[in-house]
């Protein structure tokens, strides 16, 4: 019984009004009902429960905006929960989506483990989860659907490949590493580290985590500097938020990014290319975060019972000297 009509109800006295007044109400339920009926058949919103990373970066930014206004297009109900950079945030997000009884949720996991308890929850309530941008490491693959993202290593390996062509006798090389524990730095370090051992005249000689953030980025370049002076001959940053942040470090200790210091990264953001167009940065290796279209159209394809493949990688590509001004005018991120 709708509440309106509880309320009216409950305050009559005798008997014989309430039983009068309850078949009444039961009567204007029913009639509802019936004239309600064809609503019933139109189509019901999909609600998603989308638990982000948080804001580190401007590929990040990028990445929200698209699973926004995607779901705006497809009158896909999104519910966004922004884990603020922790762990615990994202799973209590969880939670609250499988209280609330989604009908899928997308996960963006800051970090690779710890993710069972919670997704087995939401399995047992039946509600499919798609691993979005960093893959999770679990044992038990059942726990998510799909995942659908970037190939972390691969982007590793370009950058690497590229510095072995392109380096022109530059060997030592400082790495500033994304958010501890994400599968986003891990990958992308241990592709660097295993492409080194093919290269062994390179050596990496500082390994410091700036968090995927460009402040962050700026801070430990600074200490970098500091630290090992004109030693350094190379950068390689796991982003380029990070990257920026270091080309403000190396430009206020006097040097030139892209010249005195290599500059290799990952993210190709706008701003990013156009560094690249500047010679401020030599590549940036593309991580594109504008999926949105097809982590709904995933979803739309899961709700319908129709099998999907449960890893879809996105195609990358790189931007240097040779390519990054064609391409400058149609980057949308
Ligand atoms: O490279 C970085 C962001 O997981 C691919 O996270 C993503 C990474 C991206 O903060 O800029």
């Amino acid at each position: 019984m709708s509440r309106w009509l509880w309320l009216t109800l409950y305050p009559m006295k005798t008997p014989l009004v309430r039983v009068f007044a309850a078949l009444t109400g039961a009567a204007i339920v029913l009639f509802a009902g019936v004239v309600s009926a064809p609503g019933a058949d139109a189509k019901k919103a999909i609600v998603v429960g989308f638990v982000q990373t948080g804001a580190e970066s401007a590929w990040r930014t990028a990445n929200t905006e698209s699973m926004k206004s995607e779901a705006t297009k497809r009158g896909i109900e999104l519910k966004f929960a922004d884990g603020q950079s922790k762990q615990e945030n994202q799973i209590r997000a969880i939670r609250s989506f499988v209280t609330q009884g989604v009908d899928a949720i997308v996960l963006a996991p800051i970090v690779e483990t710890g993710w069972e308890g919670v997704l087995r929850e939401a399995k047992r309530a039946h509600i499919p989860v798609v691993n979005m941008d960093r893959p999770i490491k679990t044992a038990d693959e059942s726990l998510y659907i799909t995942f659908i993202g970037s190939d972390f290593y691969k982007e590793g390996e370009m950058v690497a490949d590229w510095l072995a062509k392109n380096a022109g006798g530059r060997t030592k090389i400082v790495e500033l590493q994304g958010e501890p524990g994400s599968a986003a730095a891990n990958e992308r370090r241990r592709a660097f580290a295993d492409a080194m051992k093919k290269h062994p005249e390179f050596k990496v000689i500082d390994s410091q985590t700036g968090n995927f953030r460009r402040s962050d980025g700026k801070q430990v370049m600074e200490a970098l500097i500091k630290k090992h002076g004109k030693e350094i001959e190379i950068l390689y940053a796991h982003n380029d938020d990070m990257a920026l942040g270091a080309i403000q470090a190396i430009e206020e200790a006097g040097l030139k990014p892209g010249k005195d210091i290599l500059i290799v990264t990952i993210d190709a953001i706008k701003e990013a290319v156009q560094a690249v167009v500047d010679g401020k940065i030599n590549c940036t290796v593309e991580c594109n975060p504008l999926f949105g279209p097809k982590i709904y159209g995933t979803i739309e394809k899961i709700l319908n019972k129709e099998t999907v493949e449960k890893k879809m990688y996105n195609k990358d590509e790189l931007f240097d000297a040779t390519n990054a001004a064609a391409a400058l005018p149609t980057r949308q991120y």
